[in-house]
Parts: C-alpha cells; sequence; structure tokens
C-alpha cells in the first residue's frame, strides 16, 4: 500500500509525463491529412481497387477511404499522389532478423552438393549460427540487423515479425528478443517478436531434446514473457530438430501463458506439424512444401494462415512446392515472407519474395501481394493493418507503378514512393 505522499507524488509524476508525451507527440498524433489522386489497392476483398481514390487520415489511423473527400476533412489542403498506387505498408510476417555472423562458407559446400540436413548434421547450419549470436553483445546484434531491416523498409515494410532462436540458452534467447525489440525503437516499423527457443538442439544437449526442453526451452520462454519480450511463440518441428511431442510440450507452456503459437511445419518432410499446429490454433504454419490436402483441410478449419517462405524454396533448391492448390480449395488463407535468416534465406527483399511468390509457387500476383499485407497481418493476428479501410493503422506505401501487377512483376526493382507510418512520411 502507498501512503498518500507517495500516491501524490507519482500522481504528479504521471501528469508531468502526459503533458510532456501530448506536447511533443500531440501535434503530429492530431495531425489531419488528406490524400487525393490515389489508386488505392485497399485490399478488402483481392485488390478491391479504388480508382482516383481519397485517403483521410487522422490521429495515426485511416479515418475515411473513398472518392470524395469527407466534409470534416474539407478544411485540410489535400496532397495529390498524381496517379500513384497506394497500398497498406507491407508486412513480413517471417523473419530471422537477427542474429550474428553468416554463412556464406556454407552456402558454397551446399552448391558443392552438401544438403541442408547433411551441412547442420556437420555442425553448421543453426547451430554455426548459434555461436555467433552467443558472442554477439546486444547493442552488435542491432548493429548488425538494422541495415537488413532498412533493406525492408525501403520496400515499404511497416510491420515486421522478428524471431529468437539463434541463442538456445537462456541470456542469449532473451538478449535476441531485447535486440528486436530495440530495432523496433530505433526505426519507423512495428516489430512483433516470436520466442523460438525449440529451433534446435544445441550442441551441449545433443541426442537430449527432452532435457532442452525442460531445462531451457521452457524456463527461457517464461523469463522472457516475464520481461515483455514475446507476443508469440514458434518452434522448428522436423527431423533435424524437435518432434510433435516435443513441440506439444512447448506449446502447453505457450497456452499457459496466454500466447498464440506457429510453427515451422513440413519444410524438408511431412512429420505432422501443420495437424499439431491446427489443433493448437496457431496463428501460422510456415514453409508447408511437404504439407498434404489433409493439411490443408486442418489449416482450414482452424483457420491458420499457411506461411510461404520461397526465399528458402529457391536458396535450398527444394523441388516440392507448398500445396497452393489444396490451400484455395480449402480456403486457407496464404501470406508470403522473406524467412530472411543467415542459412537458408539470406533474402531482404518483400518484392523479389512476391515475384518468387508468383514465379516458383504460381500464386496469382493479387494472392502474393495479400500474402505481404491482409493475410500477413493475420498471420501475426494483428486487426489493425494490412488494409487501406477506416479504422486501420495509417500505414501506407505509395508506390510509382500503375498497376498493383507491378509489384510482383519486376525483379530487383524498387519503386517505392515514400512510405507513411502512423500518418507521417
Ligand atoms: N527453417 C528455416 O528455413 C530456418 N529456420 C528454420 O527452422 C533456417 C535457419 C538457419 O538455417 O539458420
Ligand atoms: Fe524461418
Amino acid at each position: 500500500m502507498k501512503d498518500c505522499h507517495e500516491l501524490s507524488l507519482d500522481d504528479s509524476i504521471m501528469s508531468i509525463h502526459k503533458n510532456i508525451n501530448s506536447d511533443i507527440r500531440g501535434q503530429s498524433l492530431m495531425a489531419r491529412r488528406v490524400l487525393k489522386g490515389a489508386r488505392i489497392a485497399t485490399m478488402t476483398g483481392g485488390y478491391g481497387l479504388v480508382e482516383a481514390g481519397v485517403i483521410a487520415l487522422e490521429e495515426g489511423r485511416i479515418a475515411h477511404v473513398g472518392t470524395e473527400v469527407p466534409a470534416a476533412f474539407a478544411d485540410v489542403a489535400a496532397e495529390d499522389l498524381q496517379g500513384r498506387l497506394v497500398t497498406p505498408a507491407l508486412i513480413d510476417c517471417h523473419t530471422h532478423l537477427v542474429f550474428g555472423g553468416h554463412r556464406a562458407l556454407e552456402f558454397e559446400m551446399r552448391l558443392n552438393g552438401a544438403s541442408y540436413e547433411e551441412v547442420a548434421r556437420a555442425g553448421g547450419g543453426i547451430v554455426s549460427t548459434v555461436g555467433a549470436t552467443r558472442l554477439a553483445s546486444e547493442e552488435a546484434l542491432v548493429a548488425a540487423a538494422l541495415p537488413r531491416l532498412d533493406a525492408l523498409i525501403a520496400e515499404g515494410v511497416g510491420t515486421v515479425e522478428i524471431k529468437s532462436g539463434y541463442g538456445l540458452d537462456l541470456e542469449t534467447e532473451l538478449r535476441m528478443l531485447r535486440a528486436a525489440r530495440a530495432l523496433g525503437r530505433r526505426r519507423d516499423v512495428r516489430v512483433v517478436t516470436s520466442f523460438l527457443g525449440a529451433h534446435a538442439v544445441p550442441a551441449d544437449y545433443a541426442s537430449r531434446a527432452d532435457a532442452y526442453i525442460d531445462e531451457v526451452c521452457i524456463p527461457a520462454l517464461h523469463a522472457a514473457h516475464a520481461e515483455g519480450l514475446v507476443d508469440a511463440v514458434d518452434g522448428f518441428c522436423e527431423g533435424i530438430a524437435f518432434d510433435t511431442a516435443q513441440m506439444a510440450r512447448v506449446f502447453d507452456a505457450a497456452r499457459a501463458l496466454g500466447l498464440p503459437v506457429k510453427l515451422h511445419a513440413e519444410q524438408l518432410s511431412n512429420i505432422g506439424g501443420t495437424l499439431l499446429a491446427a489443433s493448437y490454433g496457431a496463428l501460422s504454419a510456415d514453409h508447408v512444401e511437404y504439407a498434404n490436402d489433409a493439411d490443408a483441410a486442418a489449416l482450414a478449419a482452424s483457420e491458420t494462415v499457411a506461411v510461404l517462405l520461397p526465399g528458402a524454396f529457391y536458396t535450398l533448391r527444394e523441388t516440392q512446392a507448398p500445396p497452393v492448390a489444396a490451400f484455395r480449395r480449402h480456403g486457407v488463407p496464404m501470406a508470403l515472407a522473406t524467412d530472411c535468416n543467415p542459412g537458408s534465406s539470406p533474402l531482404t527483399s518483400l518484392l523479389l519474395t512476391l515475384n518468387m511468390g508468383c514465379t516458383l509457387f504460381r500464386l496469382t500476383p493479387e494472392e502474393a501481394l495479400a500474402g505481404v499485407t491482409v493475410h500477413a497481418a493475420r498471420a501475426l493476428g494483428l486487426s489493425d493493418c494490412g488494409q487501406v479501410a477506416a479504422g486501420m493503422r495509417a500505414d501506407l506505401a505509395v508506390w510509382d507503378v500503375e498497376s498493383p501487377g507491378e509489384l510482383s512483376y519486376r525483379i530487383g526493382f524498387n519503386p517505392l514512393h515514400r512510405r507513411i507510418i502512423g500518418g507521417e512520411g
């Protein structure tokens, strides 16, 4: 119990803070803006195109989308976008952006014929990045990740998911997540974190995956959650990582903390990860190259998003594409993401990901754009972004293209005109 004196001191400090905040942020947050002359891909049902569109922004939110300036904004000088395309700011819903070192040597090994699994079993792969990550300070991790984050931002990304999973010990897992949160403070981008303690079995727990789950992974999850570092819980369900029973134990721990789950499932083989994810009502099942029709049906029933990662498919020269036709047939929402990581997908371009999704997985350009906007938002459990609609955050990307299909069609070209984040920019 606080005594009266403490209470009033607390209150006055609070009110000082409030005043400072509203003075500094009040002007920008209250700013009202009108954009006109926009070709808007609202993503509220396919592209949901609005020609010669008007978007009114207020207090960091979209107040109105249409073709006329609403009466309440008649006093605001409209900014003419001169026919440019406006989309929601892009969302990269699956990245391992924070890590130490790189794996260029392993790239050469694989070019010489070694498979991803062979490299991993030879002590390379995820475990080699763990060594470099454990040696890096939080600031070093942030510094290494910033250029990768900047590359995404430069292509219109406004929200990015970042996983842990290269620490595999309590301290380093927490440090990765702190670095991820710090990135969100260093740039005008929303960072959503996933705890990926169940990414690989570290060398000191070789052949003792169950003990790793009990002694390291779950305690680290509790510690990270207690520090407010965890938005969702992920895992790698694969022959070279964790089986479904081990992942279920991690998911039970997540559930007990009230955290949503997601899973790297069916990337290299089908061992039941997708069905497990669906049975836990997961936000997403990711990779899913080896998923089958029954898996697609289960995802549809649990309203779990299939996150397709063509960068990893391309890098590993995988030949089995995810069952896109089955996902369509069952109505499974499909997202696309970079999977930016130092091993299987050293990719920091969401625009190239769109192109790869179309060319490698036969998505339509419309499905691809939905995959980095509305469906990516859903894969992160976010309901306030990914569409240009009243009530959403005013997170927009303005492009120097005529049609939305051009975003998928070009290779290695960046037509971003500007981002507007929280109504600013
Ligand atoms: N699947 C992947 O593609 C990445 N993680 C995972 O579970 C690869 C991570 C790496 O190779 O460093
Ligand atoms: Fe991944």
